[in-house]
């Protein structure tokens, strides 16, 4: 009799594992990315960083206030489209969302951001960074990379510096990151003494470059940038080697992913790719993030692309503040967000600064080598 009563509590036990008790409090928190169209494959990595730390709050049996909490993700796709971005943002709030991660892309994260900013809804970009995003007053709107001033500043210097650029062109895909990075990377290389030698334009769905590139090749460029995502960068690295064009390839974040040399079709010579990350750690700060591109492997059986690290630091920061703050409720953990300081995440020690952004930055300059990002150097 006792053998049988011990099997069925086992069985109930394991039936019920993972499952919200009534005691448990459920927390929903809001993801968005473009989990379709030509960057899905940034989506899915943001989206995956997401659930990793969403798991692994509920399996430690996180507390807030004094109740076991079970954490929901609410994942959304919004397609890396404006529009789709704010209409995914309103879904959000109506399914009453404490908080919010993403979105992905600045064009989509900046009108969004207004709509949790009037909902009082935390919201935490991963890789949005269009310096607009935190610059707009709102006290809701954080993030923990660095913005496109640090970054198409540091590439613009570079270029003229490091890479000895002449003539310099640049391209952008005309949204509010390419455009933005772009315009930072021009104001660098002028400051540096460079000029720019050729401007075009693209968008972030073309796959056709001949035109801008033949425009482009007329002034014997040694170094191009692009403004722009690695859907795009990948067949314009392609297309330029096509055309006999010999130039140093230079780009943000944005194109700064495991799947460009795929995307280029194997088209980049070594070192011929030189992008930043967003973020970055050196020295002991390393281990973390090494442990983290191995879990996530383990996880996933996929390489980490770009963000889904700085995801995971943005998920377990709102839970920190909530955990601190004994509220998932958006007016009470939200000062105690706010002062976050010297977060011990596995893409380092984050604090936030008056209007929401990274203290102290990193950018991490990689290129590629056999197919492989290869790191530079971690600049500050
Ligand atoms: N930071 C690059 C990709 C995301 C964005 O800012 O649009």
């Amino acid at each position: 009799m006792q053998v049988r009563l011990n099997v069925f509590v086992a069985a109930a036990a394991v039936l019920f594992a993972g499952a919200a008790s009534a005691q448990d409090m459920v927390v929903k928190i809001g993801h968005v990315a473009p989990t379709s169209g030509g960057i899905a494959h940034l989506g899915k990595d943001n989206e995956m960083g997401a659930k990793m730390a969403i798991e692994e709050a509920n399996a430690k049996g996180t507390m807030i206030g004094g109740k076991k909490v079970k954490f929901e993700l609410l994942a959304e796709d919004d397609a890396g489209d404006p529009k789709q971005g704010t209409s995914v943002a309103n879904k959000l709030v109506d399914a009453k969302v404490m908080g919010v991660i993403g979105h992905l892309n600045s064009g989509t994260s900046i009108p969004a951001s207004k709509i949790y900013s009037d909902a009082g809804i935390p919201q935490i970009s991963p890789s949005a960074t269009n310096p607009k995003f935190t610059r707009q007053g709102f006290k809701t709107t954080f993030r923990v990379v660095a913005d496109d001033v640090h970054l198409g500043g540091t590439l613009g210097r570079y270029a003229v510096k490091e890479l000895k650029g002449k003539s310099i062109a640049v391209i952008d895909d005309r949204t509010a990151y390419g455009q933005g990075v772009a315009e930072e990377f021009t104001k660098a290389v002028k400051a540096s003494g460079g000029a720019i030698a050729e401007t075009q334009f693209t968008t972030d769905k073309a796959t056709d470059f001949t035109a801008i590139l033949t425009a482009i090749k007329a002034k014997k460029p040694d170094v191009i940038f692009f403004g722009g995502m690695d859907a795009v960068a990948g067949p314009m690295i392609r297309q330029m080697k096509q055309l006999g064009i010999d130039a140093k390839f230079v780009g943000g974040d944005g194109i700064c992913s495991g799947e460009l040399p795929k995307l280029s079709a194997g088209a980049m010579a070594d070192g011929q790719v030189v992008c930043a990350e967003a973020g970055g750690v050196e020295g002991a700060q390393k281990a973390g993030m090494d442990d983290f591109y191995k879990r996530f492997k383990a996880k996933y059986n996929v390489d980490v692309q770009v963000y889904s690290p700085y995801v995971y630091d943005a998920m377990n920061i709102m839970i920190a503040a909530m955990v601190k703050a004994g509220s998932a409720e958006p007016a009470k953990y939200l000062p105690v967000l706010a002062k976050t300081e010297n977060f011990k995440g596995v893409t380092g020690n984050i604090s936030f600064d008056e209007k929401g952004d990274v203290k102290n930055g990193a950018l991490t300059l990689f290129t590629y080598k056999g197919g492989k990002r290869d790191q530079i150097a971690v600049v500050r």
